[in-house]
């Protein structure tokens, strides 16, 4: 299976560096713990990047841009149902429009502007995707280390092939539009939360947490998520969608 969701952090320059990491497959995510007044940032299922330099989610709204033309025409679909689950599941404002910008060479993308972008290979290697995210470096204010912004490059070999993740067309097209989730997710702020599950002392790819269905968070690496036809693409319920509503929760915490 080609691998997805591989994503490195991206330098801000100005606003917050982060070092560059490949796929997190780190620690064991900690459960979170009730009636706690601090920042948390892993539970069962999720985990906040904070070696991307992002602790939460700003209250203020967020705007979604394409990297070209072709990439506008490619995910508008996925960027609008993307937007419409992350505005109803964390409060924050994601609106799409049908700007076209160019991803930056150097330094970020214009404040909470978060760009999608379709290219063969991006990083060269076949089927991989990158997300880049940045974050807010303004220590003491409520919105530091938020979440800036960024850019996704998918890589278009998902679309090239009618089938390239899976010879059911149902799974093929829930599957792809998991991966383009996936990616968004990183630019909001959640990781992997892969860990080292059967305790062999390596932390493998789809090592994570599972429901009675053998569902995997949608921030799974290198995928997970719903496999359905109305259900691919989404934030799942159990895992996703608490972590998401933490980053929020995280805001002005530190
Ligand atoms: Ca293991
Ligand atoms: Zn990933």
């Amino acid at each position: 299976m080609p691998s997805v969701g591989c994503s490195r952090t991206r330098r801000a320059v100005g606003f917050g560096i982060a070092a560059a990491v490949g796929l997190i497959l780190a620690a064991t995510p900690t459960p979170a713990r009730g009636a706690t007044t601090g920042p948390v940032y892993s539970g069962t299922g999720w985990k906040i990047w904070t070696s991307a330099g992002i602790h939460s989610l700003d209250r203020d709204p967020y705007t979604i841009t394409f990297a070209t033309s072709a990439s506008r025409t490619r995910l508008t679909p996925y960027a609008k149902a993307i937007a419409s689950q992350l505005t109803a599941v964390t409060g924050t404002r994601f609106t799409v429009t049908t700007t076209i910008e160019a991803p930056p060479t150097g330094g970020c993308v214009k404040e909470h502007h978060l760009i999608l972008g379709v290219k063969y290979r991006p990083t060269g290697a076949k089927g991989v995707s990158h997300a880049y995210p940045c974050y807010t470096n303004r220590p003491g204010q409520p919105d530091n280390h938020t979440a800036w912004g960024g850019w996704v490059w998918m890589d278009s070999e998902y679309w090239s092939s009618s089938h390239w993740f899976s010879t059911n067309s149902t799974t093929n097209t829930a599957m792809t539009k998991n991966a383009v989730t996936h990616e968004f997710g990183h630019l909001v702020g959640l990781a992997h939360p892969n860990y080292d599950r059967d305790k062999d002392g390596t932390v493998e790819p789809f090592e994570c947490v599972k429901n009675s269905a053998g569902r995997r968070p949608v921030m799974c690496a290198p995928s997970g998520g719903y496999m359905g036809a109305t259900t691919g693409g989404k934030f799942t319920t159990e895992y996703d969608v608490p972590g998401l509503k933490q980053l929020v929760k995280n805001y002005g915490l530190g």
